[in-house]
């Protein structure tokens, strides 16, 4: 299968004068973030957005103070996301603001793809027509690559307004990291999970977020060969555990409402915060898994090293935070929400150790759904 490597893929970007680049980690890109992060290439500037919607906006911010063009890349679960800004703020319509979108093409129809991916990798060439961005499939060819933004180009220089790039699996030859990225805390997703399945008692339902921790609760689940009637993994819909989560809770005020997120995931929606807040479920305990990082697709940083989750949460009306980093800490913490009122927020730091493969939930999503619905109901 035909490759191309990162330091090629850039290079021809910069021979186009794209060296600006934002947006939310796929996987599909994860070596080209790799390289970027520890390029030392000078031009070379890229911010990792919160959330595909806020991409669109700071590229398009970038254009209006450089006239030059900004990159977001994007996985295509975030296309959905960015279609307001795509179709009211850089559409030729409004104000003509040229970005090249790379879209990573999760859910091909053809290829074998988790079930969240389904639907979107079934729409997104229509959704793309529908919106009016002309787009290529690219291939993985340098000079096919050159061809097709001086076509990108032409289009900018004429029509102004976003073209976009859709990028199957395995485009980019893998990428050695210099220095991997690394974080001293005690505490890995699986010890974090385990202690909590372990401790809870029969009142309570787990809401978890996408990717690796749904993944890693569900595999614990069926180790123990418990029910899984008890969680709701989010598979999909990234941000949304802690509304999902709330949306149960106001509703079940006799079932405590646990939320595993991640720290990518709640700063993806972090207006969420103040929901939560405003409603104050008594019965709701917003977990954060916070290793810093977009773990599921590569380790790419989030914003959290720099973020006071409990400040966030206290200004938001929850009734106790709490901040962990040991074992200790959390069991303390197990015994000491079960007599407390929420909204609490607990933030764990969480080490990085992801390498083995895990297993995904195996059963349709709406038969887990069900099963969960028959347990809420009781
Ligand atoms: C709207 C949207 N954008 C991007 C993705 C791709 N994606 C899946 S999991 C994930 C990372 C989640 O990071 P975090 O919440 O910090 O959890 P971690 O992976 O570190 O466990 C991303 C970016 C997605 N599923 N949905």
């Amino acid at each position: 299968m035909k490759m191309i490597s990162c330091r090629d893929f850039i290079n021809i970007l910069i021979k186009h004068d794209l060296t600006f680049f934002t947006g939310v980690p796929d996987s599909t890109f994860k070596d080209l973030m790799k390289f970027l992060s520890e390029s030392d290439i000078k031009s070379l500037e890229n911010i990792i957005a919160c959330n595909e919607c806020e991409a669109i906006a700071l590229a398009s911010g970038y254009h209006l103070a450089t006239n030059k063009v900004g990159i977001v890349y994007m996985q295509n679960s975030g296309l959905g996301k960015a279609v307001n800004p795509l179709t009211s703020l850089c559409d030729p319509d409004v104000y003509s603001i040229p970005i090249l979108l790379m879209i990573g093409w999760r859910g091909e129809p053809g290829k074998k793809d988790a079930p969240q991916h389904k639907k979107m990798g079934k729409i997104t060439l229509q959704l793309l027509d529908t919106l009016q961005i002309p787009y290529t499939i690219l291939d993985a060819d340098l000079d096919y690559v050159d061809k097709e933004l001086k076509k990108v180009k032409n289009h900018f220089n004429e029509q102004k307004g976003p073209y976009a790039f859709i990028f199957r699996r395995n485009f980019f030859k893998e990428y050695e990291m210099k220095k991997k990225p690394l974080n001293n805390y005690s505490l890995t997703t699986n010890d974090v999970i385990h202690l909590i399945v372990d401790n809870l008692d029969n009142t309570e339902v787990i809401v978890s977020t996408t990717g690796y921790i749904s993944r890693e609760l569900f595999e614990y689940s069926e180790s123990k060969n418990m029910d899984h009637n008890k969680s709701f993994y989010n598979i999909g819909s990234m941000g949304c555990a802690s509304s999902i989560g709330l949306g149960i809770a106001l509703q079940k005020p006799n079932k405590r409402v646990i939320i595993f997120d991640g720290d990518g995931a709640a700063i993806m929606q972090m207006g969420a915060f103040t929901t939560i807040g405003k409603n104050s479920p008594p019965n709701f305990v917003h977990i954060i898994f916070d290793n810093e990082v977009h773990e599921s697709t590569g380790g790419q940083p989030t914003n959290s090293s720099i973020v006071d989750f409990s400040a966030i949460a206290k200004a938001s009306n929850y009734k106790l935070t709490l901040f962990i980093q040991t074992r200790k800490e959390l069991l303390d913490c197990m015994n000491q929400i079960k007599n407390r009122q929420g909204p609490i927020l607990v933030r764990i730091k969480i080490n990085l150790s992801h390498d083995k493969e895990l297993k995904r939930p195996n059963k349709l999503p709406k038969e887990y759904k069900e099963e969960f619905m028959k347990y809420l109901k009781i």
